[in-house]
């Protein structure tokens, strides 16, 4: 029975429940424009989401060479047949009237159109110009985690080993440096131990610092349905939001912000302390109990309640809680990530896993969370600050056998210091000593902290910015060249989501204008360049997605994300396909450390390691006598205090995130129409207690300032945790009259005007999460609500009595469901 919904109002749709160690039911959405029938289809164009790391599996409806709808593939192993708001509206924002069409370039201080011969001219010659004048290390590449495969590794090998720069990194390191770091720490490689597939067999799931629901709603419907099925999962969330996953849970912590470290000793504190322990696991597979036991043998719940501000009762029912699961699901996001302490606290949630011994069966799994789609192939293709199929750039070995891949010398790939990070390539820009700069793929100037710093820097004279992106953003505005990209639905290539599933997405319609793929721009360049290897063949040999995708997969042979059983055409086969994928896996891998660990020998390793709280580099000598067998390494940290605490000019805590309907810098998502009438401008949210202090109330404008700078939002009221602001991070200026930045007409309304320059000591990932801030009334609101929805964590508290309408898509956000439709009140509870 097919039922149309309303998915901006129920966005995650009826339920299907299911039992424990079931199959989850499959459940097709499907939208297609008004007015086209599923008969009017001419094509169905496989592809898989770009919106999120869940990697939906989704066909491309195309009609008269247009698309016109998606349509979610219910044989695939991620999503059986579902969508979340993002993937059924978002892809409308392929056909916007505003898309970058022609190439751009900055002549007397405006950016005219010219041909892409002109653009590319400009690049090469200052290319050639500055690595003959100031060197390789002049040129500095910042791309993203939402391209294809393919791409990044063209990428890779034309900057590692063509320009020879070591100053390539990703959005990533803003995004999942610390998901990557935290599993080099106690695993020695990166590589996701868990699969989605542990939410079916799980007793307990632990959420830290992750809304599920709006960040990855497919995966939350799967919860939501084991919820209703028989046997159904405990749940534990510590997020110190509402969010739908803490109304959910049988345990919510709800922490002063930055304090995970404190809040997971005292978690393994208490698992000890009950002998919780799988001493014939820790023994076999692990080095550092003892110090692990020694470290938290205080940090009792008493110790952390008075720091995390949580009831000790609480702790101790969580610490019961993941004490007593005999199969724990865990995964970690942003709450971590981007907060305070982000490695070392992301690592203690590995120990958990590892002093249980709740890894590689079915439901004991370990999910250190990707955010943006295709993040997972930045770092294994080395379009990050890794190398290639995690090699460690401390190891000659395996820089001599990159080096034997790309047939270059060794000394041609740039090992001599960690690959530069990218909070470090925009110091370099800023001080003058990276002067071109080559941004692909992201918006910096919305998404890094400290908005001024980032225009002012972009805005260099001296510094040769490229911009190459689909519209014509905040960053392109500041460019001296951009270049019209081709997208998801444009462009052929491979993405891998979250738990190492790998899609092919395959080109549905013709980009616009001159617009073209990433991968033909980066090779373009390449031949322009003449990049050669050690005999004088050309280095990239590659000339389309398929042969970069086997050129990749010779570069991955051996190595922990092993591509060699993958090829094109096993990818049009059954839906999603897990890496290691090789000769003695040819289906692929459901988990990884089934039997131990496999890749933290010294000789394999990918990282010897770093102190969590200062980051100092351990060296090969220490990591052999720690680990000589590599095994897992329980590593313990002391909690530390955030830097910036709340005092009396700024007496709330600040941190930023998501809402379900928008992605990242709106550049899609705010081009959809639906999708844009569910959160249409900023908003901060204020706990119901600090609003009656401070005497605010639902729509009144504020002013959140911080040491960097302020922005200016209307108050939603909620029932997030007393004297924490929350503000979404999505709203930058490319629809305001200033178009990209505040000015006189245009008031600050980026959350990153107020974030802070400041990064994890590990894994150098920003702090979005850990600020001070102050809020001080502008404006009475009159009478109207805030733009916030009401279906999500933003949720008006019903302790304010406010009435404020209900999010809805109107007409066009309605979406057909094929299967069960049942609701239930979990569904409805909302308002
Ligand atoms: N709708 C939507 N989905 C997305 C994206 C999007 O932009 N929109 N982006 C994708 C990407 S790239 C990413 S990285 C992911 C991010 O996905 P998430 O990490 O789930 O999203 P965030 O909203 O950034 O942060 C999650 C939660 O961290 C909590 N938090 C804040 N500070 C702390 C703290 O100190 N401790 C703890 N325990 N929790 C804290 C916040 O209250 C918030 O609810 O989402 C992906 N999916
Ligand atoms: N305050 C605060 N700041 C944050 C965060 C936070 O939680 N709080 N989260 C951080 C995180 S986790 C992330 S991932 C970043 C995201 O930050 P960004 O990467 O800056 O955000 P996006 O809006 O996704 O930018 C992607 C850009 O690439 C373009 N694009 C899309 N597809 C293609 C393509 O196929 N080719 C090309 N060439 N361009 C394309 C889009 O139009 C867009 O301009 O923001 C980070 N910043
Ligand atoms: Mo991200």
């Amino acid at each position: 029975m097919d039922a149309s919904v309303d998915r901006i109002a129920r966005p995650w749709g009826g339920r299907t429940a299911y039992a424990r160690h079931e199959a989850w039911p499959v459940r097709v959405d499907t939208r297609l424009d008004d007015g086209v029938a599923p008969r009017d289809v001419e094509r169905w164009v496989r592809a898989a989401s770009i919106l999120h790391s869940d990697g939906d599996a989704m066909d491309i409806a195309v009609r008269d060479g247009r698309m016109v709808g998606v349509r979610g593939r219910a044989q695939d192993r991620v999503n059986h047949g579902r969508l979340g708001p993002k993937d059924l509206f978002g892809w409308q924002a392929n056909a916007s009237a505003d898309r970058l069409t022609r190439p751009l370039v900055r002549r007397d201080g405006r950016l005219v159109e010219t041909d892409w011969e002109t653009a590319m001219d400009l690049i090469v010659s200052r290319s050639r110009a500055l690595l003959e004048e100031k060197g390789p290390g002049s040129l500095g590449f910042y791309t993203s985690g939402q391209l294809y495969l393919e791409e990044y590794y063209t990428l890779a090998v034309l900057a590692r080993a063509g320009i020879g720069t070591n100053h390539l990194d990703g959005n990533t390191r803003l995004c999942t440096a610390t998901a990557g770091e935290a599993l080099k720490e106690s695993f020695g490689s990166d590589g996701q131990p868990g699969s989605y597939d542990d939410i079916d067999h799980a007793d307990t799931l632990a959420l830290y610092g992750h809304n599920l629901a709006e960040t990855q709603p497919v995966q939350w419907m799967r919860v939501l349905d084991r919820l209703d099925g028989a046997d159904p999962p405990r749940l534990l969330c510590v997020d110190p939001r509402p969010t739908r996953v803490a109304r959910a849970a049988t345990v919510h912590l709800a922490p002063r912000g930055g304090t995970n470290v404190a809040l997971l000793n005292a978690l393994l504190h208490e698992i000890i302390r009950t002998g919780r322990v799988d001493h014939a696991y820790v023994e076999a597979h692990t080095v550092g109990f003892e110090e692990l036991a020694a470290r938290v043998e205080k940090c009792t719940p008493a110790w952390a309640a008075d720091i995390c501000d949580v009831p000790a009762a609480r702790i101790g029912e969580a610490a019961e809680l993941l004490g007593s699961a005999e199969r724990l699901l865990s995964t970690v996001l942003q709450g971590v990530y981007q907060s305070h302490q982000a490695t070392a606290a992301a690592v203690q949630i590995n120990n958990i896993h590892l002093v249980r011994g709740m890894l590689g069966r079915p439901g004991a799994g370990l999910l250190q969370m990707n955010g943006q789609p295709t993040a997972q192939n930045t770092r294994e293709c080395g379009a990050d600050g890794d190398l290639p199929g995690f090699r460690n750039w401390e190891n000659d070995a395996h820089i001599a056998d990159l080096a034997a891949v790309w047939n270059v010398e060794p000394d041609r790939i740039p090992h001599y210091a960690p690959p530069t990070h990218a909070m470090q390539m925009f110091r370099y820009a800023e001080q003058g000593s990276i002067r071109m700069l080559w941004i692909s793929g992201t918006n910096p100037a919305v998404s890094l902290p400290e908005l001024a710093r980032v225009r002012s820097l972009l805005s260099q004279e001296r510094l040769f910015v490229v911009v190459q992106d689909l519209f014509a953003t905040e960053t392109a505005q500041l460019a001296d060249v951009v270049l019209p990209a081709a997208t998801w639905g444009e462009k052929t290539g491979t993405s891998t989501n979250a738990d190492r599933t790998v899609h092919l997405s395959e080109k549905a319609v013709d980009p616009p204008g001159e617009a073209r793929p990433d991968l033909d721009i980066f090779l373009d360049y390449a031949r322009r360049m003449d990049f050669r290897d050690k005999d004088g063949d050309p280095l990239i040999p590659w000339h389309d997605p398929e042969s970069a995708f086997e050129a990749w997969k010779r570069c991955s042979a051996g190595r922990p994300c092993d591509y060699t059983g993958l090829s094109y055409d096993k990818l049009r086969g059954p839906s999603g396909i897990q890496w290691p994928c090789n000769e003695d896996a040819p289906d692929g891998t459901e988990r990884l450390y089934t039997d131990g660990i496999d890749w933290a020998h010294p000789d394999l390793c990918e990282s010897y390691g770093k102190d969590l709280v200062t980051g100092a580099s351990d060296s090969v000598v220490e990591y052999r006598s720690l680990n000589p067998d590599g095994k897992a390494m329980i590593k313990a940290a002391e909690y530390l205090p955030p830097h910036e605490q709340p005092g009396p000019d700024h007496p709330f805590q600040l941190t930023t995130g998501r809402t379900i309907y928008h992605f990242h810098t709106r550049t899609k998502t705010g081009r959809a129409p639906q999708l844009n009438a569910a959160a249409p401008d900023v908003w901060v949210e204020v706990s119901t207690s600090d609003a009656a202090e401070r005497d605010l109330a639902e729509g009144d404008l504020v002013e959140v300032s911080t040491p960097r700078g302020a922005l200016r939002a209307r108050v939603r009221v909620t029932g997030i945790r007393p004297g924490l602001l929350f503000v979404p991070f999505h709203y930058g200026y490319w629809d305001t009259p200033g178009g990209h930045g505040p000015d006189a007409d245009t008031p600050a309304r980026a959350a990153n005007e107020t974030t802070v320059t400041d990064w994890d000591p590990a894994s150098k990932q920003p702090l979005f999460k850990t600020a001070a801030a102050a809020l001080t009334l502008v404006e009475r609101g009159t009478g109207g609500a805030a733009p916030a929805p009401t279906t999500t964590a933003s949720a008006p508290s019903p302790a304010t009595g406010v009435a404020v309408p209900p999010t809805t898509g109107g007409p066009g956000a309605h979406v057909t469901q094929s299967g069960p439709a049942a609701w239930n009140d979990r569904e409805e509870e909302t308002r």
